[in-house]
């Protein structure tokens, strides 16, 4: 499968996210909970250099909970902060402050010298499409009702948004285009929504999520569409008894394979399959 993945873009906001790291403090880098791997941007890590971060899973509604706790661990063991988010319920984030005030203390001991009294925070997101940057912005900010304010000062008008704690969070989150080192990154991306389904082959990706979904546990799709089929069975086939149950069946009773594919991506995307981790700890690390 052919993704397009325009470089021009990605420098973009690359550039942009880098200007942008110096009016803050720390980051907050979302990642996708159902792919702790793929949805991870490795350049991040060379462009903070020293600056504080916070990796925050999010969507953990949608992923296997010990697989997650699992990742947090890898992450915590290679000296990363961890946080565990469901944006669009608000859940994870009530010690958000204090998580942040961990990473920052050295900058509040300097600033304790310096007779710097504001404990204000200043942060940004950063993350791959559809990761749930505006969501978490979103929600953040509805917590106190606060509005997008100026700062004056700056050479640009840079846009804050006042959310508890004293944290000011910049309101325009850094997009990374997200990395397609090899096929199965590419899938994995694109099987839970952050590249555009416009310029994939929809029924190809479906496809790949069937198989994908079969190795991880046969059951998944044989208790939501109540079909039956062996390890052996063609995938097309698997296909075809979907589109049976569901009635995705065109004139002449030939099977709706679009239909199909976009019932099944949809479905999965909204964790009507259930929590599903795509990426465990262990198939990339020891
Ligand atoms: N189940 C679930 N869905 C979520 C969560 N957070 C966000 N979403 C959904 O994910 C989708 C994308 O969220 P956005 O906040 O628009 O993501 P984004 O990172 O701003 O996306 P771009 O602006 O395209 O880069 C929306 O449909 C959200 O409702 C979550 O914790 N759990
Ligand atoms: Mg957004």
């Amino acid at each position: 499968m052919n993704i397009n993945w325009y470089p021009g873009h990605m420098k973009v906001a690359f550039d942009n996210f880098k200007k942008n790291l110096k009016l803050i403090d720390i980051v907050v880098e979302l990642i996708d909970a159902r792919i702790p791997f793929s949805s991870k941007n490795p350049k991040i890590d060379e462009i903070l250099e020293n600056k504080p971060s916070v990796l925050l899973f999010n969507k953990i509604d949608l992923a296997d909970e010990y697989t997650t706790k699992k990742w947090k661990e890898y992450y915590e063991s290679i000296g990363k902060k961890v946080l565990l988010v469901n944006a669009n319920q608000n859940k994870g984030l009530n010690n958000l402050r204090q998580i942040l005030e961990d990473e920052l203390s050295e900058k509040f001991k300097r600033d304790e010298q310096k007779l710097i009294k504001d404990k204000t925070i200043k942060m940004m997101m950063v993350g791959i499409p559809n990761v749930g940057k505006s969501t978490l912005i979103n929600t953040l900010s509805k917590r106190t009702g606060a509005k997008v304010g100026n700062l004056p000062g700056v050479t640009r008008n840079i846009q804050w948004i006042k959310t508890p704690g004293k944290i000011e969070l910049l309101d325009t989150p850094g997009v990374l285009w997200p990395k397609f080192e090899n096929k199965e990154i590419g899938l994995n991306l694109a099987f839970v929504g952050s590249i555009d389904d416009d310029i994939l082959d929809v029924e190809n990706l479906s496809y790949e999520l069937i198989k994908k979904l079969n190795k991880i546990d046969p059951n998944i799709l044989k208790n939501r569409y109540n079909i039956e089929f062996d390890l052996d069975t063609d995938i097309a086939y698997i296909m075809d008894m979907i589109g049976e149950r569901r009635g995705a069946i065109l004139k002449k009773g030939i099977i709706d394979y679009d239909k199909v594919s976009r019932m099944i991506l949809r479905e999965f995307r909204l964790g009507k399959l259930g929590r599903i981790s795509l990426e465990k700890v262990s198939d990339f690390f020891g």
